[in-house]
């Protein structure tokens, strides 16, 4: 009989998709469950490709100090005692830890629960003020809590649904595949969405305003005056259940269409009928995401959302409702334990009373009593040297912190720092005193909470590899160490959630939304078994769905708040000399610092190196040239980039992915080029705005570097790294004093200098191929002219043979086998599909998206790819001429 598939749940978006995972003959399987609420057995392509990413290559196994193998116990006791020695001579304000909404509720719970009851500060803070901490301050100014009122299920029963600042085609894949089958069987609902990108997300648009880059307070303001003009109001609602309409009515009264059109750079008549149909449709669900939250007035544009739903009273109705749409799979985990700086715990903030009786309930020998540094903040401190000991937990500050430079330094000189993560090398670890080797997803135990506040099972299906630990045993550990026994002798993390959900109802009586106490009392077992619900539970098993469903809000009064906002542009504005402003954000197929992603080959098919997009007349206007190399600068640093076409960016914006970083490109690091600017209130840095000039790199040679084993060390200008089927691909560029001797030869290629080769200094071009008892080894191109390159394809091919053909080793250092025919870009990554291929089946007759999955697979499995599918559709349907 087979054993019966592990049901888990995906690490990556806050979608939280159920997943099941069972052993196949040749390894792993992973596939959608079809019995979780979240996803009903979709994936997207990063959750498809998880079984590739289990392997313990690069994994951190072993305890290290210094660089040198420990045994676990040596590098306990260390951090302890340092942790110790320096609070006991700088007081507990000179520690900190810096965590992440990756890490399971159990780890998070104890984490925080160290630092503010134990340590006795409040100076634990969280990757998610990167992500989520302007919507927790809008949803507290607006509904008293930190409360998303609305569920998955809105986005289908909604009639306009309206994404703003969300690329979620490829950030919430499974949810806008949700959206987008709901739109197909029901021909009244509209998609608004506002992005100044025209993005994958657009694609099932009825209408996209690209509006310039961060005035949407301007735009919602607008739409809030239209409401009240046009008799969009709900008045009745307003009067029983919200306070501040008046002042903030008042605020909006004269803002005219055209105002709002000139501020957001849109045409009006694509306001106007934003306007009509969000004042037309009661069932409206706005989702939104990093385009608001990142930005230097983030927590405003929160609210200047929240101001039109309250004012229609659309908030926690079925299919309407605002939706602030988390990032991390534990997003909001993190929020309910409390692990940002600024809360206590269990939506509890620091006030005398709260102080009092989380004191009491963990029996706290020293609590924090006032809110620690947020996370700017604290890397600042870090570099002053006021912090002196740093723990960072699942996060790489080093890559994704705005001004990275300057949290490299901080890294750097910081006293004492310990890293747990489950990767050895990663920018921010290769500054560790202490590396502490994490168990990863697939090891570990726990619960995480997606968007619509559904708490679902972690459950391990692997044993622990090496000495790997969980986060929680680790926390712990260094806690009793610390001196704290008794108060972290758990043994499991059922005993951590049990005590999380006591603490949520402590005392609470209604006060808190926020309340898991019918799961207090769940035991080993039943924690086991618990199955996806959304908080707050009526009883274990059943949750609810929506909330605010009565117009009741956790205020002293009552009742919401909307405010008056005053808009305010970007903190940096493009100049002569910067010229352009930098977008920054995710790609498809990449998680973040690619320290997972980055296992898979095939989620390189899609982007497989660091990009900057741009339009093509900007491109035209500044000299620069598809595919060729760009530096991107300003005053704080630089990235080198490959450039981009794109009709789909905004004249006069750029896009860069946020994912590279040193392992993977010689200088791709763009959090290096965005300044420490944070909204006053929630503390987010603002990373879609920042002034950027681009300038063409014109390298003295291109090339390529495919090779069986990764050389790692490569020092020339531009290098990208990309894993392959069955090698790494490196692309390369460099100045006239790169060009590599013997030397660097020997090392990019592997062995001695037995090797096939081409060497014509003439025409500035070397070709080797290094072939070991007729398998391919390495294979190296450098050319003058990049036009001289032949396509990568076939050559990668050739890794997969045990033994080169005859023809196949006539061809190496051509690059081609002669009659070889390549697929171009792959855009369906689970079939392998290449845009060739689609392009091909497209002029064979195939007129649909359903068409190609027939013809070629193509876009039938994670179905990530349909808006990529729909684009080729709709370009073929263009004639040439009328193309950009
Ligand atoms: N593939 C993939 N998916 C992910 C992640 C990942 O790394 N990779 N990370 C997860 C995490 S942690 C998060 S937080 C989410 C983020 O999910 P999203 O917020 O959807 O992703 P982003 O790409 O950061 O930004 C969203 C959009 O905001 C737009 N934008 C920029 N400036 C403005 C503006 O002024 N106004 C408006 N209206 N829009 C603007 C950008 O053009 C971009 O398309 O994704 C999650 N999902
Ligand atoms: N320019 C720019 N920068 C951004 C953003 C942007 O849009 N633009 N977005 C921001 C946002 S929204 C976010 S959420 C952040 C994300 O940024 P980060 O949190 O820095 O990115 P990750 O690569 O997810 O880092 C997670 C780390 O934890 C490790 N890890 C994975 N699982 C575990 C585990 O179980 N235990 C432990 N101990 N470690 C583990 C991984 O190997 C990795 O090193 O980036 C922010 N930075
Ligand atoms: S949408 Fe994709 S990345 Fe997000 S949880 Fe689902 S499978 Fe994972
Ligand atoms: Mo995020």
């Amino acid at each position: 009989m087979k054993p019966s598939p592990i049901r888990t749940t995906c690490p990556y978006c806050g979608v939280g998709c159920g997943i099941l995972v069972s052993r196949e003959a040749n390894g792993w399987s992973v596939r959608g469950d079809p019995e979780h609420p979240a996803n009903r057995g979709r994936l997207c392509s990063k959750g498809a490709a998880l079984a590739e990413t289990l392997d313990l290559d690069s994994r951190l196994l072993h305890p290290q100090i210094e660089g040198r193998r420990v045994a676990w116990h040596s590098a306990l006791d260390t951090v302890a005692r340092r942790f110790r020695e320096i609070i006991a001579e700088h007081g507990p304000q000179a520690v900190a830890f810096y965590v992440s909404g990756q890490l399971l509720t159990e780890d998070y719970y104890v984490a925080n629960k160290l630092m503010k009851g134990f340590i006795g500060s409040a100076n634990i803070d969280t990757n998610s003020r990167l992500c989520m901490s302007s919507a927790v301050a809008g949803h507290k100014r607006a509904f008293g809590e930190d409360v998303v009122p609305a569920c998955y299920e809105d986005v289908e029963l909604a009639d306009l649904v309206v994404l703003v600042g969300s690329n979620a085609a490829w950030t919430h894949p499974v949810l806008y595949q949700r959206l987008a089958a709901t739109k197909q069987a029901r021909a009244q609902m509209r998609v608004v969405v506002i992005d100044p990108r025209r993005t994958a997300t657009a694609e099932l648009a009825d209408l996209h305003l690209p509006l310039a880059p961060g005035t949407d307070a301007w735009l919602f303001n607008g739409l809030l005056a239209h409401l009240r003009r046009a008799g969009g109001l709900d008045w009745g609602y307003l009067q029983t259940h919200v306070e501040g309409f008046g002042e903030t009515l008042a605020a909006v009264e004269r803002l005219t269409l055209s105002e709002v059109a000139a501020a957001c750079e849109l045409p009006e008549a694509d306001v106007a009928t934003f306007y009509r149909w969000f004042a037309q449709t009661t069932r409206s669900v706005t989702l939104f995401s990093q385009g608001i939250n990142q930005s230097s007035s983030g927590v405003d544009k929160v609210n200047s959302i929240l101001n039109v739903h309250l004012a229609t009273g659309r908030v926690g109705q079925p299919g309407a409702s605002p939706f602030s749409l988390t990032g991390q799979p534990n997003a909001m985990g993190g929020r309910e334990v409390g692990g940002l700086a600024n809360q206590l715990a269990a939506h509890m903030d620091f006030t005398p009373e709260t102080i009092e009786r989380v004191r009491r309930f963990w029996r706290a020998p020293s609590m924090a009593t006032a809110p620690g540094l947020k996370t700017v903040e604290l890397f600042e401190a870090v570099r002053a040297g006021d912090i002196r000991a740093l723990w960072v937990i699942a996060t790489n500050p080093a890559v994704s912190l705005p001004q990275v430079d300057h949290v490299v330094e901080a890294l750097r000189r910081c006293e004492f720092l310990v890293v747990s993560d489950v990767t050895a090398r990663t920018d921010t670890a290769r500054h560790a005193h202490v590396l502490l080797p994490a168990a990863a997803w697939g090891e570990k135990d726990g619960t995480v909470t997606n968007s619509e506040r559904r708490i679902s099972r972690q459950r391990a299906f692997l044993s622990l590899p090496g000495e790997a630990r969980p986060d929680w045993w680790i926390v712990c550990e260094v806690a009793r160490r610390m001196g704290f026994s008794s108060d972290f002798a758990y043994r499991s993390p059922a005993e951590i959630f049990r005590e999380h959900a006591r603490l949520s109802s402590l005392e609470n009586g209604g006060t808190r939304l926020f309340d898991l106490g019918p799961l207090a009392s769940l035991d080993d077992v039943a924690y086991d078994r618990l199955e996806p619900l959304q908080w707050p539970p009526t009883s274990r098993s059943v949750g609810t769905a929506r909330l605010f469903t009565d117009g009741r809000y956790p205020t002293p009064t009552g009742k919401a708040r909307m405010l008056p906002i005053q808009p305010r542009p970007p903190a940096r504005r493009a100049d002569t000399a910067h010229p352009f402003v930098l977008n920054t954000g995710r790609i498809r197929d990449q998680w973040h610092t690619m320290t997972r992603t980055g296992k898979a080959a095939r989620l390189f098919a899609h982007i497989g190196e660091p990009c900057v997009e741009m339009h093509p007349r900007d491109l035209a206007e500044h000299g620069l040239r598809p595919g060729g190399l760009a530096r991107v600068y300003n005053t704080q640093g630089e990235a080198l980039v490959r450039v981009m076409e794109s009709a789909a960016q905004r004249p006069g914006s750029v896009f860069v992915p946020m994912h590279w970083n040193d392992q993977y490109t010689a200088r791709g690091r763009v959090g290096a080029l965005i300044g420490a600017i944070t909204d006053p209130i929630s503390g987010q840095p603002e990373f879609k705005h920042a002034p950027v000039a681009v300038l063409a790199y014109a390298a003295d040679w291109q090339g390529f570097l495919l090779t069986r084993h990764d050389p790692q060390a490569i020092c020339v200008d531009y290098w990208a790294r990309v894993r392959g089927q069955d090698c790494w691909r490196y692309e390369l560029a460099g100045s006239l004093a790169q060009w590599p001797a013997e030397e660097t030869l020997r090392l990019w290629l592997g062995g001695g200098r037995e090797r096939i080769e081409l060497r014509d200094p003439a025409a500035g071009r070397y070709r080797a191929a290094r072939v070991e008892t007729g398998r391919l080894q390495a294979v190296l191109f450098l050319e003058r002219q990049a036009a001289a390159l032949p396509r990568r394809q076939w050559l990668e091919s050739l890794f997969a043979r045990e033994r080169l053909g005859e023809d196949e080793r006539a061809g190496l250092l051509l690059g081609h086998p002669g009659r070889a025919q390549d697929s171009g870009g792959i855009i369906c990554v689970c079939h392998g599909v290449g845009e060739r291929a689609i392009v091909a089946a497209i002029e064979g007759g195939a007129r649909s998206v359903e068409a190609l999955g027939l013809a070629l697979k193509a876009g039938t499995c994670c179905g990530s790819c349909i808006p990529e599918l729909r684009a080729l559709l709709t370009r073929a349907r263009v004639p040439e001429t009328t193309a950009a």
